[in-house]
């Protein structure tokens, strides 16, 4: 390692659906967290490693910040702004395809009252129209008239180079914080539990993608394949209809593309089993939140 190694925490923060978790995919080289179309995907801090030559870079992807509905959406909401005391660098990620918002100007009033250091990153440039990227990028600009800016895209990886060396440069000397071959801190069960409900996300529409959690109840590892138990909880009768769809064709779908996505994380084949089951109003439950892993964090 040389002298310069340079090292720290980047939290990502943004409004839902920006591109925060596809681009912690794409720096860490991996699917370590689910994205999807639907706002307010991720719903807890997750972090990803990127080990360089010259720097460990440690990602904190976070919930998008909204205006909460409820008591998960509170305690997601809450848990995003407590992780900025924590990081040497605020990555303040929006929507470059289109120029800044109410939503982008809530969060950037705040992170002006925070001391940590903050880089706007645009995302979703490929998708921005060419003839309006000055006036795009002025009116982010404008939020935070001291940070940085920086335009690329999570999804085509054009511009990602250049994020990356400005990361590096706006942190710290130090350590190797994690082994250089680990991406995340996730343990497998909760990635397992995570690429089911990314299914049900791309799969099923309006109430039903927030209403649904996911348990995973069993994993056992025999020689040659990877067996899962895992429970869907949703908080309607109606719902659980849904999810298992007509003659049980919809539970099969997400069952056959959560399983694909299995293979590909144990690196084997895996069988997967799937319950689903009603537990109403789980999302207002202080225990049953706990139980699934959605709590206050420090
Ligand atoms: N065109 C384009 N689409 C992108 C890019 N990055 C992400 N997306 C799409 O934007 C949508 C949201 O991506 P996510 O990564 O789930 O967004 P997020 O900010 O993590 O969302 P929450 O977890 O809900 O806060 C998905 O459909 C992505 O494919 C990009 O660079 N260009
Ligand atoms: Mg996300």
């Amino acid at each position: 390692m040389s002298d310069d190694f340079r090292s720290g925490f980047v939290a990502l923060i943004g409004r839902p659906n920006v591109g925060k978790s596809t681009l912690l995919n794409r720096l860490v080289g991996q699917k370590v967290a689910i994205t999807s179309p639907v706002a307010q995907t991720t719903r807890n801090r997750l972090r990803g490693i990127l080990t360089l030559p010259q720097g460990q870079i440690i990602l904190v992807d976070t919930p998008g910040i909204h205006k909460p509905h409820h008591r998960l959406g509170e305690i997601l909401v809450q848990n995003a702004q407590g992780v900025v005391k924590s990081v040497d660098v605020v990555l303040f990620l929006v929507d470059g395809s289109q120029p800044a918002g109410g939503g982008d100007q809530f969060i950037a009033d705040w992170l002006a009252t925070q001391k940590t250091p903050v880089l706007i990153g645009m995302n979703k440039w490929d998708a921005c129209p060419r003839h309006q990227a000055a006036a795009i990028t002025q009116s982010y600009q404008q939020l935070l008239p001291n940070a940085p800016v920086l335009a690329f895209s999570a999804l085509t990886g054009e511009g990602i180079p250049e994020l990356q060396e400005q990361l590096l440069q706006m942190l710290p000397p130090g350590p190797c914080y994690y082994p250089p071959d680990m991406v995340t801190d996730q343990p497998e069960r909760f990635i397992m539990a995570e690429l089911i409900r990314e299914q049900i996300l791309h799969l099923t529409r309006e109430e039903v993608p927030h209403s649904v959690a996911v348990t995973i109840d069993q994993v056992e590892e025999l020689p040659h394949i990877t067996r899962i138990f895992a429970t869907i909880i949703v908080e309607r009768p109606s719902q659980k209809a849904i999810i298992i769809g007509h003659q049980g064709q919809m539970l099969k779908t997400i069952g056959s593309r959560a399983r694909a996505e299995m293979q590909k994380l144990v690196d084997g084949p895996v069988y997967l089993e799937l319950f689903v089951k009603v537990e109403p109003k789980w999302r207002e439950t202080p225990h049953l939140l706990r139980d699934l892993g959605y709590r206050p964090e420090p």
